[in-house]
């Protein structure tokens, strides 16, 4: 495919540009709308659960453009009727509290991801732990109690999982970054495997190469749980563009001097096999989601769109759910059929 010229992004008329309608009420969720001590609101897993929609948000707190208190983050569970206004959980969700407290090795717990699989809703989350960064999946019912199933060998994130079975096999994306054999550098790629239980993951294939994406120079990764259309799954990807001489945006710099914070992340789109979902049949030449709004290109880290929820509606109508700036959470929406017509055939 060709590669892409940064510069020119978005001057034509794009199938992205007309395709994707941002919510008029963005950021949909930030600070100010949470009850506990919050500062950056971010990064989000979402889905429809019994009727009504969930969102699992992660918390960064001690953050402003000004400084740094204590840092610490949690996690924060919120409830919605129509995916635009969320009711906030007094409280920090519990859930992720125990996960951590469960494991002495576990630091931190954040960027969850949600899918519903028969009936039950699969949480895909990351964990920094004393000996490298895990991938792990828990189980639940009723978002009160959760069953961890597995965790990962590190380093390993960014794990969402298939919204049904194939073959009789669950099947994740996920974002391995092997440093060692990629020559130290941030050359990252997006695999798949399969699992019987969900406990035991192996058959793994790599399906997107990080320079197979026109508009990365650095790591891509699974974004959001892939939706069902009929000519394929389609699925939103993180896809990561690093410039030496792009100025600093955000206020990771505000306490740290040695920040060299220059990358932009995009989102981007690719379509697999419906029956082979390891096999890349499309990919969209253009991304998707480029930072361009205020809430987008200014925060702790300016220019970073993190994909973490997709749903598609009974309409066709694809609501998007992204992190933007690692500062506040943001909905877009599109027709299943635009987001389609972007795709051009691929194969890897
Ligand atoms: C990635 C992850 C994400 C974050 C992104 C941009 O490596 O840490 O959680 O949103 O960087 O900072």
């Amino acid at each position: 495919m060709k590669r892409f010229h940064h510069k020119n992004l978005f001057q034509k008329k794009g199938a992205a540009k007309m395709a994707l309608v941002r919510c008029a009420s963005n950021p949909i969720l930030s600070a100010r709308d949470i009850p506990f001590d919050a500062s950056l609101i971010f990064n989000a897993g979402v889905c429809k659960f019994n009727g009504k929609y969930v969102m699992v948000f992660r918390n960064d707190v001690g953050f402003s453009p000004t400084g740094w208190t204590k840092t610490y983050t949690n996690l924060g569970i919120a409830w919605s009727d129509d995916g635009i206004k969320w009711s906030v959980q007094t409280e920090p969700w519990k859930v992720a509290a125990e996960i951590i407290e469960s494991d002495p090795e576990i630091v931190r717990f954040y960027d969850p991801r949600l899918t519903v699989v028969d009936g039950r809703c699969y949480l895909c989350f990351a964990v920094d732990t004393r000996h490298g960064v895990r991938g792990g999946i828990a189980v639940t019912d009723d978002f009160d109690n959760f069953e961890v199933l597995s965790m990962s060998a590190p380093d390993n994130r960014n794990m969402v999982l298939f919204p049904e079975k194939i073959d009789g096999m669950f099947l994740r994306l996920e974002r391995p970054f092997p440093e060692y054999s990629r020559g130290y550098q941030e050359k990252f790629d997006i695999w798949s495997s399969k699992s019987p239980d969900c406990r035991f993951w192996g058959e793994t294939r790599l399906v997107l190469g990080m320079e197979d994406v026109p508009y990365a120079n650095a790591k891509i990764g699974p974004a959001a749980p892939p939706v069902k259309t009929d000519r394929g799954w389609l699925c939103i990807f993180h896809a990561t563009y690093k410039d030496k001489n792009r100025n600093l945006f955000g206020w990771e710099t505000a306490n740290n001097p040695k920040a060299t914070w220059n990358k932009e992340y995009f989102a981007g789109l690719m379509l697999l096999d419906l029956d082979d979902p390891q096999t890349v049949i499309g990919l969209a030449p253009e991304p998707l989601i480029r930072a361009t709004e205020k809430y987008e290109l200014e925060g702790f880290r300016g220019s970073v769109i993190f994909p973490g929820g997709m749903i598609l509606e009974d309409d066709g109508e694809v609501k998007i759910y992204y992190g933007a700036a690692d500062t506040v959470e943001c909905l877009a929406t599109a027709h299943v059929d635009d987001l389609l017509a972007m795709i051009k055939p691929f194969r890897r």
